[in-house]
């Protein structure tokens, strides 16, 4: 070997080493990905949204194609999640949440035969909830279901549970391999989880997916962790879940709400209360806005997760910024979200990546695959 080999085979494996913690064992960086069948138990044929009953924007061929982009490219490792039981969920979820998602649809079908996808008629706004004494669900399925969910575009089907369970798994799993050492790793959770509260499930989310790993860092790691949601939707339920702690900062860029989804939720001036006063920061993005303007914000959110100072990053990554996403109006382009994930290397942090919204499925695997490669895989 001349002296020229002998310096780049060095220098090319010591930057690999330095740069992403991975083994040397072949010029190729790998990143892990977390998958699971089981996502393909939640299978709704129809959802409710803007006043129509139609297709859901929500389906299985989403996380399918993200599996088929990444599985053609031998520098992502596929592997299965283990099993992590209720305990973590329930450490974030109410556990009548919980209960009711494990029993629901197999009680709504036992009241109420033939029934594929269960859906609220009934919602507990204030004054119909002023009389419950504290914490009562109803008594009734028909009316339970409205109780624990908060719109009408999230399907209850016979296989959800057993799906939205697979997705924390995967979710904790993505977690505990990125804890164990590896520089980044990317969980291909579904259902997605960001807008589910600690109370309420909604907007495609049964569990909160991100927010189950990061109370579970912060819980056994005692070390700071931010939640970084570049999802085209506020992550209301993550920025609900963490909104007075100090030891989880959220970090979310968005549609404006006065605009997007979910409307009413992820202003600016919404910044934490009590000892979390501080640590929820909301970047509204305008309308159509393009790869260089998002990705001026994206620098200014990165600025401010350096400054909180995390040892760990959990992204919430949805992809529906993209220009031609059938929901959304941000105008992000493929190469655009290459450069989001390399804004996000820059940050050298343990990176946990996890999926949640993105609508254009024809772009989503490539997308998804642009994001990661940025990122560093
Ligand atoms: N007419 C995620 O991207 N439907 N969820 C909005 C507006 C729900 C999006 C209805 C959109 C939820 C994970
Ligand atoms: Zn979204």
């Amino acid at each position: 070997m001349d002296g020229l080999a002998c310096w780049l085979i060095v220098t090319v494996f010591g930057r690999l080493g330095m740069s992403t913690g991975y083994s040397i064992s072949g010029i190729l960086q790998v990143m892990k990905v977390v998958y699971t069948a089981a996502h393909l138990l939640h299978d709704p044929q129809v959802e409710f949204e803007t006043s129509t009953a139609h297709k859901p924007w929500e389906h299985i061929g989403r996380a399918e194609a993200i599996r088929e982009t990444l599985q053609a490219d031998p520098r992502f490792e596929f592997v299965g999640p283990s099993e992590w039981g209720t305990a973590p969920i329930e450490a974030v979820h109410n556990t009548g949440l919980v209960r009711f998602l494990s029993e629901g649809w197999q009680q709504y079908n036992a009241a109420q035969p033939g029934v594929r996808e269960v859906v609220a008629d009934v919602f507990y706004r204030p004054a119909l909830r002023d009389k419950m004494s504290a914490g009562r669900e109803p008594q009734s399925i028909l009316g339970r279901v409205g109780y624990w969910c908060f719109e009408t575009t999230t399907p209850l089907t016979e296989g959800t549970y057993t799906a939205a369970r697979g997705a924390v798994d995967t979710a904790l799993t993505t977690t505990q391999l990125v804890l164990d050492g590896e520089a980044s790793a990317y969980g291909l959770c579904r259902p997605p989880g960001h807008h589910a509260t600690s109370d309420l499930y909604g907007g495609y989310c049964f569990f909160n997916n991100a927010a189950v790993a990061a109370h579970h860092v912060a819980s056994t790691t005692g070390s700071k962790v931010t939640v970084l949601d570049v999802d085209y939707h506020h992550g209301n339920g993550t920025q609900q879940i963490f909104y007075d702690r100090d030891d989880v900062q959220y970090v979310s860029l968005h549609g404006d709400p006065a605009r997007a989804y979910p409307y009413s939720i992820g202003f600016a001036d919404e910044t934490g209360s009590g000892r979390g006063l501080g640590y929820n920061i909301n970047h509204l993005m305008p309308l159509r806005a393009d790869d260089d303007l998002y990705v001026s914000a994206l620098s200014t959110a990165c600025q401010q997760i350096a400054a909180f100072g995390p040892a760990v990053l959990i992204v919430s990554l949805g992809l529906d910024t993209y220009i031609t996403d059938p929901i959304s109006d941000l105008a992000v382009t493929t190469p655009g979200m290459r450069r989001c994930g390399e804004v996000v290397r820059q940050l050298g942090l343990p990176t946990i990546v996890l999926q949640e919204g993105g609508y254009d499925v024809a772009a989503l695997g490539a997308n998804v695959h642009a994001w990661l490669t940025g990122l560093g895989a």
